[in-house]
């Protein structure tokens, strides 16, 4: 029976990460799946987090199971940073990762609209439209980067977004677009949530790089303009980013009802999305988030450490811009410079990233590039690698 299975589509990122593992070189740069690292090229488990994991083991004193939500203090914690609020119109549910979170919001989506279609940006991250298809609802993609002027298309994406109706649920990234790294501004947020209110359709924001980008608050002005504005919208946020937490896989399905009489129903839904999904979401993670959000102490020192790896990927994007205008004598990298996020696509051809990638340079087939797998003594050798393979 097994034998009748058909082939599974690879993923080109997870495949990337078993690509470089299997590379024998010292000198290989992995700047494929979006996983920070610092200047030595290490992922770190972050200070507080293992503050918080040390004060865990002293403290639980039970593995019992927990609620179909998860952990409440989580799930608010992450509504206040998400959202900067809790109210009585929003409800939400632990999830294992961002793509745990999507999955609910999908399930949800589904359950309260059969008709329901959703857009996602061209490009987006790839499990996006995957993720779709597995479930055999309808999708397609929205205009969003144009390769010619490396920024959004906005009038592209604002006339198809205008053009959609009730049954529509557009995924738009909260921030640090994956993969481009091109940004909506504050005014586009504005007209986007302009078309949401005036043709009806309902928001998905993925939120995965909260923090990464220009700050926490910074990167979390768009959306919580919209949801200011929105009766109805939905939010899948990650803690793998931003807190480190990876492995541990710790998100959270933030919904935005129209009223309070609606939020029993949809927490209740989100419960049985659980239960039929996994059950209960891993609870480690998550309760070292929620101590981390409600501690003074340790939160200002995650604040802190995060600032850290914000302003690294920034000085990385200023000095990759500058080592490859001297490389390439050419201004025309420095968009690497204005984009936000761990990613940018550099702009090189499917060619160019395999000669690139036969130098030992790992970058995902679209030329989209993780940043902070760079480190500093690396980026003169990376913009003469990318000016030697024609870039
Ligand atoms: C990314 O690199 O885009 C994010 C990390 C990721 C990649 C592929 C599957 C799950 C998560």
């Amino acid at each position: 029976m097994f034998s009748a299975l058909p082939e599974p589509k690879a993923d080109a990122i997870i495949a990337l990460i078993q690509a470089f593992a299997e590379d024998p070189r010292d000198s290989k740069v992995d700047l494929g799946v979006g996983v920070y690292k610092d200047d030595a090229g290490k992922t770190p488990v972050m200070r507080a987090v293992k503050e918080a994991e040390r004060r865990l083991l002293a403290a639980q004193d039970s593995k019992s199971y927990t609620k179909l939500t998860g952990n409440p203090d989580f799930v608010a914690g992450m509504q206040r940073l998400a959202l900067g609020k809790v109210s009585d119109r929003l409800t939400g549910a632990q999830a294992p990762g961002g793509t745990g979170a999507l999955r609910v919001l999908f399930e949800l989506t589904m359950r309260a609209n059969p008709d329901a279609r959703f857009w996602y940006s061209a490009p987006s991250w790839p499990n996006h439209q995957a993720m779709l298809a597995n479930m055999k609802v309808p999708h397609q993609s929205y205009p969003y980067f144009d390769a010619e002027t490396l920024g959004v298309d906005f009038d592209a994406m604002i006339a198809t977004l205008d053009g959609l109706d009730a049954n529509d649920v557009v995924i738009l990234h909260g921030c640090c677009h994956n993969p481009t790294g091109a940004n909506l501004t504050q005014a586009q947020w504005e007209r986007v949530t302009q078309s949401a209110l005036d043709n009806g359709w309902m928001p998905l924001v993925d939120f995965a790089y909260q923090g990464l980008g220009d700050g926490l608050e910074e990167d979390a002005q768009g959306v919580r303009y919209m949801a200011s504005k929105m009766p109805r919208m939905m939010v899948a946020t990650s803690c793998s980013k931003n807190f480190g937490l990876y492995r541990d896989r710790a998100g959270c399905a933030i919904v935005q009802c129209e009223s309070a009489a609606e939020v029993p129903l949809v927490t209740a839904t989100l419960s049985s999305v659980n239960r039929l999904l996994y059950s209960f979401a891993p609870d480690h993670p998550a309760a070292v988030v929620a101590e981390i959000l409600t501690d003074p102490e340790l939160r200002a020192d995650w604040e802190a450490e995060l600032a850290e790896m914000r302003d690294r990927i920034n000085g990385l994007r200023t000095g990759l811009a500058e080592a490859l205008r001297q490389e390439t004598n050419s201004n025309r990298f420095d968009f690497i410079a204005e984009h936000r996020g761990m990613f940018s696509r550099l702009g090189a051809t499917p060619e160019q990233v395999a000669a690139m990638r036969e130098g030992g340079i790992y970058m995902v087939g679209d030329s989209r590039m993780n940043i902070a797998g760079l480190t500093t003594d690396k980026l003169r050798d990376f913009a003469r690698a990318a000016a030697a393979a024609g870039v």
